[in-house]
């Protein structure tokens, strides 16, 4: 069952070349009948596949997934494509797909892709919706069948939405593996429907407190895209640093970035939004507050506005925050609620039409606050008293206020809008159960949990109605420790995290890894976040019964696709491994 093989401290040396996943030497799956070679001329059920081909992740989920054991020659280049779609955007959303299955699979070929005796591949993909929204209740699923004649290959994908033929795509590309002197090699036949277990698949990206490059986040995009992974949460801004530009506010990025170089120009997060969305991936921009904000807000007092962040740089820092340099927003100052508003508004034109916003409110400190002189006697002059309580009313209210702003905003980009948006914001002492419902509305607020809460929580929420992301897990923070007998937050302990299990199905939208960059930056952001991301990727996906031991060998081939693809992943076992099979 899931997480049995979690704890495996003690017997994770035996683990590394595990041979219980039952492959043969050509990593047919026999699954622990006897090996019959007749089986090989047959269909197989992908989801028992771990070879060398046909190694499908994240794993399917319909009810069809077989394909065969047979392989045919396949030369990117002998490729002809054919969409069929309502609406020009869907047609060109789709002969961008097109465009990058190929270039994908140029890269799996060593040498040279052209095969002289490739047959040619004919690919159709068929999409009901004209509309390119990308959103929680998208429909991601498609169907995807291969059937080889004596001509030719003919695949045929079906999708409701441009999203779901996109994964077929990525599917289709696992059905196609490298050999050294032949060029590339595809399954005659296959026939396979899925779609994901959970909407919000997503991976969190700090560029606040280590700068990362645009071509880093690109990368981190693609990897996702082969992921089926649907969410990058890019945590853009901290205390330590603002690299974001804010058109209506220059001062942020010019106060708050590391240096002119180190930033994020509108244009750069407009060219990386629609990039991600050609991926099949949303960017869900998060503007941390009250805590987290620091740099960036400083000129507020040369510029008549008085003080909007307060604590920064304080000393000693533990008795102003949690992580220094410290710096909370000051919930008593209107014009920071103003500026704030501003920066939604440039989020809100940088983001898609639908999009929303996360709004933090992690590890918000009240020592600050009580701390500061002015915010005390802000609080008495407003008739609080200096209450844990009335802190946190003042606390709920930022939000509510901020919230006000974000529909404001929307009302007047898109009238006529239909339901407000919810946005997300962290778990903290706001969303204790026991008071979270005067606090934070349920149809306004998601709760993203995190690692310093418990399961408990996320139950409890769940009974009272919230909606949850959940990063509640140790192992799906990708910062924490990955190896060694006392962290083993490896591939396996990500993988063997459970999902809880809502009321409804929208309940529990997904989750997210998290890639906080205090200790990484592009020199080692790839190999932190990958492969263990993909990991998370099959539990969001597939959600699977069965263990991380009998994907290891799935898991080794979808790694080896990364690296084809340029992404440099961490190893998965010792190479040895792989030349003793068996053994
Ligand atoms: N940064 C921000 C962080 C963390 C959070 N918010 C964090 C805190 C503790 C752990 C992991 C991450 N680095 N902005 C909390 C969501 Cl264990």
């Amino acid at each position: 069952d899931v997480g049995s093989d979690a704890d495996a401290g003690s017997a994770s040396r035996k683990w590394l070349c595990s041979r219980t996943d039952i492959c043969t030497a050509e990593g047919e799956m026999v699954a622990g009948l006897q090996y019959a070679p007749e089986i090989f001329e047959s269909q197989r059920d992908c989801r028992l596949s771990c070879g060398k081909y046909g190694a499908i992740w994240p794993m399917p989920t319909g009810k069809e997934c077989t394909i065969s054991h047979r392989r045919v020659r396949f030369d990117p280049w002998k490729v002809r494509f054919h969409v069929v779609a309502p609406g020009e955007a869907a047609t060109q959303f789709l002969r961008e797909t097109n465009r990058l299955f190929v270039s994908n699979l140029l890269k799996e070929c060593i040498r040279n892709c052209t095969l002289e005796t490739s047959k040619q591949i004919l690919v159709r993909s068929t999409v009901a919706n004209e509309s390119l929204v990308l959103d929680w209740p998208t429909d991601e699923s498609y169907a995807l069948v291969v059937r080889t004649t004596e001509t030719a290959t003919f695949v045929d994908i079906q999708a409701t939405t441009v999203y779901g033929a996109r994964h077929a795509f990525e599917t289709l590309s696992n059905l196609v593996t490298g050999s050294l002197s032949n060029g590339l090699l595809m399954v005659t036949t296959a026939n396979i429907t899925d779609r994901p277990a959970f909407s919000h698949r997503g991976v969190l990206l700090d560029t606040a407190r280590n700068f990362v490059p645009l071509k880093f986040i690109r990368s981190t995009l693609d990897a996702m895209a082969a992921s089926k992974l649907n969410v990058l949460h890019w945590h853009v801004v901290d205390t330590h640093s603002f690299p974001l530009e804010i058109t209506r506010v220059p001062e942020m990025q010019r106060y708050g970035a590391y240096s002119s170089s180190q930033t994020y120009s509108r244009q750069d997060a407009l060219n990386l939004v629609k990039y991600a969305r050609l991926r099949g991936i949303r960017i869900l921009i998060e503007i941390d507050g009250p805590s987290h904000a620091g740099n960036g807000w400083q000129w507020g007092p040369a510029a008549g506005l008085g003080n909007m962040s307060v604590c920064l740089n304080q000393s000693p820092w533990r008795r102003f925050c949690v992580q220094p340099p410290c710096g909370q927003l000051n919930p008593l100052n209107d014009h920071m609620y103003a500026v704030l508003k501003e920066i939604f508004e440039d989020v809100a034109e940088v983001g898609a039409p639908e999009e929303t916003l996360h709004m933090g409110g992690d590890e918000v400190f009240l020592p600050c606050w009580n701390n500061t002189d002015e915010i005390r006697d802000g609080m008495r002059a407003r008739g609080y008293d200096l209450s844990e309580q009335s802190f946190l009313r003042l606390w709920s209210q930022f939000h509510q206020r901020n919230l006000n702003a974000w529909d404001e905003i929307n009302e007047r980009m898109y009238p006529g809008i239909k339901e407000p948006k919810s946005v997300i914001i962290w778990s903290s002492h706001l969303t204790n159960p026991r008071y979270i419902e005067t606090y934070l509305p349920k149809e306004r607020f998601i709760i993203q949990t995190w690692v310093e809460s418990q399961d408990a929580l996320n139950r409890e929420l769940l009974q009272r109605g919230y909606r949850l992301i959940v990063s509640t897990k140790n192992a799906w923070y990708l910062d924490h420790g990955f190896w060694g007998s006392t962290s083993y937050y490896n591939w396996r302990t990500v993988y063997s995290s459970g999902m809880p299990v809502g009321r409804s199905k929208d309940q529990v939208l997904g989750g997210e890894v998290c890639m906080w960059s205090e200790y990484v930056d592009q020199n080692s952001l790839e190999s932190r976040i990958w492969p263990r991301a993909g990991a998370a990727a099959e539990r969001m996906w597939s959600n699977p019964k069965s263990s991380a031991l009998l994907a290891q060998r799935r898991f080794y081939r979808y790694r080896e696709r990364l690296l084809a693809r340029g992404i440099h992943a961490d190893a998965v076992i010792p190479h040895w491994c792989v030349l003793h099979e068996g053994q």
